[in-house]
């Protein structure tokens, strides 16, 4: 934090420039001070699936419900999110558990001017109360979500989505062909290295987060969501190994 009590301007990340003692991968400050950059640099189509979640509220946000942004950092999908929600009696939380990406988002909440009052809650979304929802966003959050619970968290999602409401599912995913697997991995640090990434970064970051995201199938994913109480599963979004889906709950 500054003295006149502002975050920090967010900055290049460099946290696996050099080498460093093999340690997992935590949301903490250090990280939330890059997240905006290392995010970009990292995730391919990032910068397209967030403002295709404004389109996608615009579509689905029912008057009267709840939206939720499940993992919001730094705000970014939330932010999205509010911008598309055609209805004033709407309410939007933001809920993450890393106390450095709620303090920081709260920044980035209060610098845009949009009606829309937005609630952040530091809280696990393994327990988060949810109910009347219209619009939730896991925008790449499940895959922190140890495998074991995610079938719990996705039914009391679609439990607490009204009819016609979606949810917004973006993770990385692993492929059952180990050539498919091999190749869009390669692919994908392609796009790390294009994106001024070295292979010390790459590698290093490989090793940190390996145990912490835990990618599944496109399949497993569809399945568990139907599984959960989603009608319609859609891809809308792929590039390499990562996804955007859409699950609609029945009408
Ligand atoms: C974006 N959606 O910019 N409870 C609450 N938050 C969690 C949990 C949990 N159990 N597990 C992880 N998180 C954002 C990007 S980042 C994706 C989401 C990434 C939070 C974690 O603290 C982090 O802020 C976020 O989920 C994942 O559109 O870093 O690849």
């Amino acid at each position: 934090m500054t003295k006149s009590g502002r975050p920090e301007e967010p900055v290049t990340d460099r946290l696996f420039a050099t080498e460093r003692q093999p340690e997992d991968f935590r949301f903490d400050a250090a990280v939330a001070r890059v997240f905006p950059d290392m995010i970009r640099r990292s995730v391919p189509g990032y910068t397209t699936i967030i403002p295709m979640i404004e389109v996608i509220t615009e579509q689905y946000a029912q008057p009267g419900s709840n939206c939720y942004d499940l993992g919001c950092s730094l705000g970014a999908s939330t932010l999205a999110m509010r911008h598309g929600i055609p209805y004033d009696d709407c309410s939007l939380a933001g809920i993450d558990n890393s106390e450095a990406m709620i303090e920081r988002c709260q920044h980035y909440i209060a610098l845009d001017d949009h009606p829309l009052p937005v609630s952040l809650r530091c809280e696990d979304i393994q327990q988060t109360p949810l109910a009347n929802a219209s619009v939730t966003t896991l925008n790449f959050t499940l895959q922190f979500v140890p495998p074991e619970a995610r079938s719990h968290l996705l039914t009391r999602i679609a439990e607490a989505t009204r009819p016609g409401g979606v949810l917004i599912l973006s993770e990385k995913i692993r492929f059952e062909s180990e050539d498919e697997q091999a190749t869009q991995t390669r692919l994908h640090h392609e796009f790390k290295r294009a994106n001024g990434y070295s292979d010390l970064e790459i590698s290093q970051k490989r090793s940190a987060i390996e145990q912490v995201l835990i990618p599944e199938t496109l399949e497993a994913h569809k399945q568990r969501l139907k599984a959960a109480g989603f009608e319609r599963v859609l891809v809308w979004y792929q590039c390499f190994n990562f996804v955007s889906m859409l699950a609609i709950k029945a009408e």
